[in-house]
């Protein structure tokens, strides 16, 4: 899955897509079509950006800058959108524009999302986070960060249900640097095999995120090395999907894993 990050704020790439003067069409369909060449089986577009920190963006703002993004992919490429919002109408909107998926990294937590997932039919990616984007990262704590994650995700994958959202819909995210401090996303890393015992598909953002830099001094710049080692280790616990920037890259490493793991059988 790669990034699409239509937001003036995004952590890494600063708005390279989007900016003050709005959707910048060029820049978009070409990293589109960079994903789309080296395999990535969906774009991930998001409107709000949810890096620790982030700000609230009105619905309208969202909106417009999801929709165009949408119609710019769906128009030019064989490839699924997933939606990262966690908007009731972004999401009715986006799944009549033709996403093949929503990503909430709010777990359908906003009043009405349950619903309005609900009446998309998509499939759904679940995320679990502690506390929301702005001061999640003030201190978070756990008992135990992995069955807590577990305990949560299964508790909303039961209110899925309720609402008409079967199972199979779901994916389960242990979202990664969402009210976690290095330590407990290494440790859910580790043990992410718990996470995928779980049934669903598991999908996992990594990709140049700062626990690399609890190890590593680098800048986002400079974290794919290590974005690839933490993409193999998901892989080798059971990782379905990678949310990454650099798919070009990460298809290497998938395609290392293939044929070691074909080369087994
Ligand atoms: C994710 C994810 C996401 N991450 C899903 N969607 C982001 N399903 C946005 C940092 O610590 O993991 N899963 N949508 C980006 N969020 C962050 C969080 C970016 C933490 C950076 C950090 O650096």
């Amino acid at each position: 899955m790669g990034i699409l990050n239509v937001t003036p704020d995004s952590f890494s790439d600063g708005g390279a897509l989007f900016s003050g003067s709005g959707l910048n069409f060029d820049a978009l369909c070409h990293a589109a079509e960079t994903m789309v060449l080296a395999g990535a089986s969906f774009l991930d577009v998001g409107g709000e950006s949810t890096r620790p920190g982030a700000l609230a963006v009105s619905e309208q703002e969202e909106m417009d800058r999801v929709l165009g993004a949408i119609t710019c992919i769906k128009n030019r490429f064989d490839v699924e959108v997933s939606l990262d919002t966690s908007t009731p109408k972004v999401m009715l909107a986006g799944a009549e524009a033709g996403v093949g998926m929503i990503n909430d990294v709010r777990a359908l937590g906003r009043e009405g999302a349950v619903e309005a997932a609900a009446k998309t039919g998509l499939p759904i990616c679940l995320m679990h986070m502690q506390g929301d984007p702005l001061t999640m990262q003030a201190g978070p704590q756990y008992r135990d960060v992995v069955s807590e994650v577990i305990e949560f995700l299964e508790q909303r994958a039961a209110l899925c249900s309720d609402a008409g959202i079967s199972r199979e819909r779901l994916v389960f995210d242990p979202g990664f640097g969402f009210g976690k401090t290095p330590k407990h996303n290494f440790t859910l890393l580790s043990r992410l095999s718990e996470v995928a015992a779980l049934g669903q598909p598991v999908l996992v953002g990594l990709s140049r995120k700062s626990m690399i830099a609890s190890v590593l001094d680098r800048d986002t710049s400079q974290r794919l090395p290590a974005s690839l080692a933490l993409a193999v280790l998901a892989m080798t616990e059971g990782a379905h999907i990678l949310r990454v920037h650099d798919v070009v890259e990460t298809m290497d490493a998938v395609a290392m894993m293939t044929a070691c793991a074909e080369a087994s059988l």
